[in-house]
């Protein structure tokens, strides 16, 4: 008998599957590695628009990770979109309940409110009940900004800087700071690691491709699913990070149907 390693997936869903649950299940069956899954909201867009936004009750969104939970100890676990505090203490909650491990975290904060929307209440529950529990937080620049409550820009070192701030001020084990630009055409990603202290900088050319929705979504999940595999957290962050990059440069010309712009492609 052989046991497949499994990963949860807590997260959204995305009608055109380039994000949320259905990037992360083909994410990982793609590195072999079983998804389960767990809705925690449904969401209505395309190419085009993002035009709903329809959450999960809490209630449901507990009874499926622990519907999962009855049957299998996942190797690994990625939250993603979370549509309220409430949900992130139910998550929080069964995460703590099952001694789940290898939790890696994508704070999404960004599709679904506009720049107006009031934040903080999303911020503080993750920063106190889910970053405590978690292995890895990955937010890009902006979303590390807002759940630092600062402003980042205009200071040098601010993906680093922000991540280890992170990590002292919430307890979680590492912050994978993504998008940090710079001047010489490439990306540069930056781990922080709270108990080593050791900065890790994953640096790639920068990929001019209109197929970019879902890569956060991708990334978060490629790194559960190489934890699941069994990889330390440094080596599944650089697996992940370079199949990323290597597979958005091949999809650069890929289109779907007449969508100016795309779900990130294979
Ligand atoms: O990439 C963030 C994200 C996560 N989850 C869902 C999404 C998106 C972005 O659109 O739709 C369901």
């Amino acid at each position: 008998m052989t046991q497949l390693p499994v990963i949860l997936t807590i997260a959204g869903s995305d009608p055109t599957a380039g994000a949320g649950l259905q990037a992360d299940i083909k994410t990982a069956s793609r590195l072999g590695v079983y998804a389960m899954t767990a809705v925690t909201a449904v969401t209505v867009q395309n190419g085009l628009r993002f035009s709903a936004y329809n959450p999960v009750a809490p209630g449901i969104l507990r009874d499926q990770i622990e519907a999962v939970a009855e049957c299998v100890h996942p190797d690994a676990v990625k939250v993603g979109l979370l549509p309220s505090p409430e949900a992130v203490e139910e998550t929080a909650r069964c995460i703590s309940r099952h001694g789940f491990k290898n939790v890696v975290v994508d704070p999404v904060l960004s599709p679904t409110l506009s720049d107006n929307d009031d934040r903080s209440g999303m911020a503080e529950a993750l920063r106190t009940l889910l970053f405590p529990l978690a292995t890895l937080v990955t937010p890009n620049l902006r979303e590390a900004s807002q759940l630092l409550r600062m402003p980042l820009y205009g200071y040098a070192d601010a993906a680093q800087e922000t991540a280890a701030l992170l990590c002292s001020e919430t307890g979680c084990r590492a912050v994978l700071v993504t998008g940090g630009d710079s001047d010489s055409g490439t990306v540069t990603d930056t781990m922080y690691e709270s108990q080593s202290g050791a900065v890790s900088l994953f640096t790639s050319r920068h990929i001019d491709s209109p197929n970019t929705h879902g890569t956060g979504c991708v990334l978060s999940s490629a790194i559960a699913s190489y934890l699941a595999l069994g990889k330390t957290l440094h080596q599944a962050v650089a697996k992940a990070e370079a199949d990323l990059h290597r597979r958005l440069a091949e999809g650069i010309s890929l289109r779907l149907g007449s969508s100016p712009y795309g779900p990130f492609i294979i």
